[in-house]
């Protein structure tokens, strides 16, 4: 009876937590690489419903030794990608899109290629809504 009401008391616990993240994401996707290719890019879009602005500070992937948060530009017709080193801020009640030639995750060091079809975890690590993990889709795209 009592190992009964823990594991409901796990229960209700887990599905609190899942239910208060304010930040939700969505359609999480990378690109394909080819063999040899040691780095890819990460695109996703990041909803936050909560009253106050959060910020992803940082990113961790098995598939990759770092995971950096870049932002593209272009600076005299070239394309150039900087490392947004304090993170990205997502507005209160707002949302932020990653996607190609823009901001985006950076798999650096992949330690394999990745191929179309497969997924992998990534764990976002946000300011005040702490860690979200997300599972990316390879797209040959
Ligand atoms: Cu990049």
């Amino acid at each position: 009876m009592k190992s009964v009401s823990l594991a409901l008391a796990f229960a209700l616990l887990a599905s609190i937590a899942s239910a208060a993240s304010p930040i939700r994401i969505d359609n999480p996707w990378s690109r394909a690489t080819a063999p040899g290719q040691v780095v890819g890019g990460g695109f996703m879009t990041i909803v936050n419903t909560a009253n106050t602005t959060d910020r992803l500070v940082s990113a961790a992937s098995p598939v990759a030794a770092e995971v950096q948060i870049h932002n593209t530009s272009m600076d005299g017709g070239v394309m150039r990608m900087r490392q947004l080193t304090d993170g990205l801020e997502i507005p209160a009640n707002g949302k932020v899109e990653l996607k190609p030639r823009s901001l985006h995750l950076m798999f650096m060091q992949l330690k394999a290629p990745l191929e179309a079809g497969a997924s992998f975890p990534v764990q976002l690590q946000f300011e005040k809504a702490g860690t979200v993990t997300t599972q990316f889709t390879v797209e040959q795209r």
